[in-house]
């Protein structure tokens, strides 16, 4: 069932009672034989020179989060301003939401302007190295931060997952600038090298912070091990960003998104998007859908 399988599957034996039934050997022929019709093609991050994507896996390496510049232009920029200003009208439930901070969540279901911020190929070429093939959207948010905010409480985002560090990361994200992010108007703020702490340690007033200062166009990727929160706004203009969250692909996204966005805009969004919406199995069977592939779903007319 494994899409991510590129190779053919197994072969079919001559058992009399199950014609056509395949040998299966191992849980890897399994993934293969399941997948037929619906093997693995290549991210579009495929097309990232390699030795761009490997400075960028060196510093998300080391530091545990790199800052991509200008990977959208302004006109980009602007239509997502336009398609999201609507969706902006309530602050947040609470102070890790923010009380002087905007939030919308179903992005996907409301407009295709965001899409290229989820599937651009600079970050999928990143998520390829440091996820599981069929590695899932797990959040997708606009975040518009409004002066007078103050500075999030800092989090690793994977700690929603109680699985005990240090650890690799269990999932990856970015904060797109819409708006340039500057140290006043509210960056993000990251912890260098925060991403190797344990369970111990918590930062404290002698931990380096940096904001992620970036034009617009621009995103910060991070892994789901790092420590940061969104920056205190001291300026008189919001900040606006987009946040994608992944995650490993045999995890539970932390929207549904198989329940919260419909099929229509399933055969909407790219195939790279539509993978990370769960229409993609982490093989052998963790994803299927009455024993077949999910993606089986939209061949059929709904
Ligand atoms: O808005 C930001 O810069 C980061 C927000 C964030 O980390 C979160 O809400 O989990």
């Amino acid at each position: 069932m494994s899409d991510a399988s590129s190779t053919p599957g197994p072969s079919r034996t001559s058992d009399p009672d199950h014609p056509g039934a395949a040998a299966i050997d191992s849980l890897s022929d399994l993934g293969a034989d399941l997948a037929r019709r619906h093997r693995a093609v290549p991210s579009s991050g495929a097309a990232v020179p390699a030795p761009v994507v490997e400075a960028d896996l060196d510093a998300v390496t080391r530091d545990g989060y790199v800052v991509l510049e200008g990977l959208l232009d302004e006109a980009e920029c602007a239509a997502v301003r336009d398609a999201v200003a609507p969706l902006l009208d309530r602050t947040g439930r609470n102070t890790f939401e923010g009380a002087r901070t905007q939030r919308a969540y179903g992005v996907l279901a409301r407009t295709r302007a965001c899409d290229r911020m989820v599937d651009h190929p600079r970050v999928l070429a990143l998520l390829d190295r440091l996820l599981l093939p069929n590695y899932l959207l797990s959040q997708l948010q606009v975040i518009n931060i409004l002066p007078g905010e103050e500075a999030q409480l800092l989090h690793p985002d994977d700690a929603v997952y109680p699985v005990p560090r240090p650890r690799p990361p269990l999932g990856a994200a970015t904060v797109w600038a819409v708006d340039a992010f500057t140290a006043e108007n509210g960056a993000t703020v990251v912890l260098p090298g925060s991403h190797r702490w344990g369970d111990d340690r918590t930062p404290d007033r002698t931990d380096a912070r940096l904001p992620a200062t970036m034009a617009p166009g621009s995103c910060v990727l991070f892994v789901g091990t790092l420590w940061h929160g969104g920056g205190a706004n001291r300026s008189d203009r919001a900040r606006l960003a987009l946040t994608a969250q992944y995650c490993q692909p045999w995890l539970r996204p932390q929207e549904a998104f198989t329940l919260s966005t419909g099929r229509d805009t399933a055969r909407a969004v790219s195939a790279d998007i539509r993978r990370m919406l769960g229409y993609s199995i982490h093989p052998p069977f963790v994803g299927m859908v009455d024993g077949m592939h999910p993606q089986r779903l939209l061949d059929a007319p709904s």
